[in-house]
């Protein structure tokens, strides 16, 4: 722990203020994103989270950088939900090799009552494995966050993805108020909030610190939050953005780190794109929960193998209890 006065939790960042962060001298950008993590989280410990896709393909949203929207030909087709028996087969699996919480997403644009019935079903089964639970199933509205709620969920997963802004350029079939909406209800049901971005999609830097401004102003800031490195899928409209530089995204993760003391930022989707020294800039930058599990929803991620040599490589332990 360093022996500094912990500043206060603001939600009253603004977009300059985050400007500044991601503009600082690099090694002084680190020094106080590794300084805030200190202070609020034990050291060398990450949260390791599975995922799983339950509802695979066939979307009628188009947000430009999913594989699984039905708008684009990505080569992913539409599934059926998968079983819970496959549901405790693979957190059976993600618990033995050391995670703590089991994360179910559905490429819905929002679930029926009925697809609600066996999402909870499906939680139900993973918290009697003694998991932590988080769904991603798209809008919600204020009944079915408080359905999920007296199932036991633990966290509900919904990203902003980008800034207000930028959004229209990314997705059509909603707004960013939807958006914004469903968190609230989330947040209000009693949930965990999970919640983050991508970076990489074409945005500019205004935009990146318009996506952190408006997670960190949230009424309460979310317990968990995803930074995602855009995963390029062949079809999609943004298969050929150029590539972000290493620095910026780690960057990102520090000032996310900075304005959300507490929270669990996440170093997401896009990992099989970073060497071990990306990654390792990102838990410096105070990166403390990672996607752990062969798969994301349709992509790949790092197999268990190679995580846990990364892990070994750095002195960093796989923690349930990594609050300082
Ligand atoms: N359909 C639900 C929804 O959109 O909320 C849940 C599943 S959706 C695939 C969950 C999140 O995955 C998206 O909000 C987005 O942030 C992330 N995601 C999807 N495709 C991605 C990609 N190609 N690269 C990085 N992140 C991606
Ligand atoms: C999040 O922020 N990232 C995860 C999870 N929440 C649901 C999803 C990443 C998906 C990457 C593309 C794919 O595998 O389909
Ligand atoms: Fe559908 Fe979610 Fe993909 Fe958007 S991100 S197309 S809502 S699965």
């Amino acid at each position: 722990m360093i022996n500094a006065e912990t500043p206060a939790i603001r939600h009253n960042w603004s977009k300059e203020e985050i400007l500044g962060l991601l503009v600082k001298p690099f090694n002084d950008l680190m020094f106080e994103a590794q300084t805030v993590h200190r202070q609020n989280f034990k050291t060398n410990k990450i949260q390791l989270s599975t995922l799983m896709n339950i509802k695979t393909g066939a979307c009628p949203e188009d947000c430009a950088y999913c594989p699984q929207s039905a708008h684009y030909d990505t080569g992913v087709k539409g599934e059926k939900m998968t079983s819970i028996a496959d549901v405790i087969d693979h957190a059976k699996k993600a618990k033995d090799q050391g995670a703590n919480r089991f994360c179910m997403g559905a490429a819905w644009r929002q679930p029926t009552d009925k697809n609600l019935k066996h999402v909870i079903d499906m939680i139900i089964a993973v918290k009697n494995l003694g998991m932590e639970t988080c769904v991603t199933l798209g809008m919600l509205n204020q009944e079915q966050s408080k359905r999920l709620a007296d199932a036991g969920l633990d966290y509900y997963n919904h990203n902003l993805d980008t800034s207000p802004e930028y959004y229209e350029k990314i997705i059509s079939t909603r707004v960013y108020e939807d958006r914004l909406n469903t968190l609230t209800y989330v947040r209000d049901a009693g949930i965990n909030v999970c919640s983050g971005g991508i970076i990489g999609m074409g945005e500019n830097e205004s935009d990146r610190a318009g996506l952190i401004q408006t997670l960190a102003n949230l009424p309460i800031h979310p317990e968990s939050v995803p930074i995602n490195m855009l995963v390029k899928v062949e079809g999609t409209p943004l298969d050929q953005v150029s590539d972000i530089d290493s620095f910026d995204f780690i960057r990102i993760i520090a000032a996310s780190r900075i304005v959300m003391p507490k929270s669990y930022i996440r170093l997401s989707a896009g990992r099989n794109d970073m060497n071990d020294e990306m990654q390792a800039l990102c838990f410096m930058a105070g990166a403390n929960s990672i996607f752990y599990g062969e798969k994301l929803l349709t992509t790949s991620n790092p197999q268990f193998k190679k995580d846990q040599s990364l892990m070994q490589k750095l002195g960093i332990q796989f923690s349930q209890h990594e609050i300082a």
